[in-house]
């Protein structure tokens, strides 16, 4: 990758990524789009930027021309509990968006990364270790265009050559931005609530196993599946990638062992949950590990503390992450 063009940059991945893979490559090499301009953004601030409706193939066909980028991170979707509320844009925006980016990246013959999801899995999957190669027949908007947006991605290698790459993102926690919709979105607010209240109520229920991972990880994966060899890829569109599974009750446990007086109760969303029932508890990410050495960092523990100092930050309020205190 020398000059990459990224959709949904204030997004909650994009926001992140934009900053790291300028790091990386150069900051003029990193030209971030999104459909609004949000003044005093740092991802706006710190390097090209411009707004792009990724719904409007000639401006975003133009804009790869001009900026010459031959990396293409496609990132604008809705994600899972909003698509649930507004299918019809969620099926226009994340399939016709999608459509379009693929398009750019035959026309110019750039490489190309979209992410999926363990929202792509839906009840009739084995929900304990998933499989990499396994049925996929999910039940909300989200996961029809995820699934769908895996075979094009497929599609458009086989039948184009396009080099497209993809992951199955679990839930992703960061502090950076606030959650945007989505279901596995307890497992931020929850460090907010803890700093703020000292007390969380969950909208999803006690043992509902979700797997998740820290932001740096997920950066990390991006990256290092767009630098490996494309001759290891087997997979390519939709790699089974995770760091953890927990349930709320572990999270807010892991929580305690910084904060002792904090205290969870719930209020189960029947939506959300209902989403959260139709995904796996835990994912088999053996291919990612095998054909492109994937290797996340953090665990629950190591990612609460980094949570709750950075938040402490952001928020100011006064936090120490004393030692782990015994469980
Ligand atoms: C969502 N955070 O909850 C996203 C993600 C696996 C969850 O796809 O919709």
């Amino acid at each position: 990758m020398k000059k990459i063009l990224v959709t949904g940059c204030l997004g909650q991945i994009g926001s992140e990524l934009v900053m790291r893979m300028r790091e990386i490559y150069g900051t003029e090499n990193v030209i971030a789009t999104d459909i609004r301009r949000v003044d005093g953004n740092i991802v706006i601030e710190s390097g090209p930027f411009e707004i792009l409706d990724v719904m409007d193939y000639e401006a975003m066909l133009n804009m790869a021309k001009k900026y010459q980028v031959d990396t293409f991170i496609h990132l604008a979707a809705l994600l899972s509990a909003v698509a649930e509320k507004k299918t019809k844009l969620a099926w226009d925006l994340n399939m016709g968006g999608l459509v379009n980016a693929l398009e750019v990246a035959r026309e110019l013959k750039l490489k190309f990364f979209t992410p999926s999801s363990i929202g792509s899995f839906g009840p009739g999957t084995p929900q304990d270790l998933t499989p990499q190669d396994t049925i996929q027949r999910p039940t909300t908007m989200y996961g029809v265009t995820k699934v769908a947006g895996e075979l094009l991605c497929d599609y458009y290698f086989t039948k184009f050559g396009v080099d497209t790459r993809g992951v199955r993102f679990p839930g992703l926690i960061s502090y950076k931005t606030l959650p945007g919709g989505g279901t596995t979105d307890y497992a931020v607010d929850i460090y907010y609530e803890a700093l703020k209240n000292k007390k969380y109520t969950s909208f999803i229920g006690k043992g509902t196993y979700m797997d998740m991972m820290y932001m740096p990880d997920a950066i990390d994966a991006i990256i290092k599946l767009m630098e490996a060899d494309p001759a290891k890829l087997k997979h390519r569109n939709a790699f089974n990638i995770t760091a953890m599974s927990f349930e709320p009750e572990q999270i807010a446990a892991s929580i305690r062992k910084f904060i002792p007086e904090f205290e969870m109760d719930y209020d189960v969303d029947p939506v959300r949950q209902g989403i959260a029932n139709s995904w796996p508890n835990s994912l088999d990410a053996s291919a990612a590990y095998q054909e492109w050495d994937f290797n996340p960092q953090y665990d629950l523990d190591r990612m609460t503390k980094d949570m709750l100092e950075n938040l402490s930050k952001k928020l100011g309020i006064p936090f120490k992450a004393k030692e782990l205190v015994s469980a």
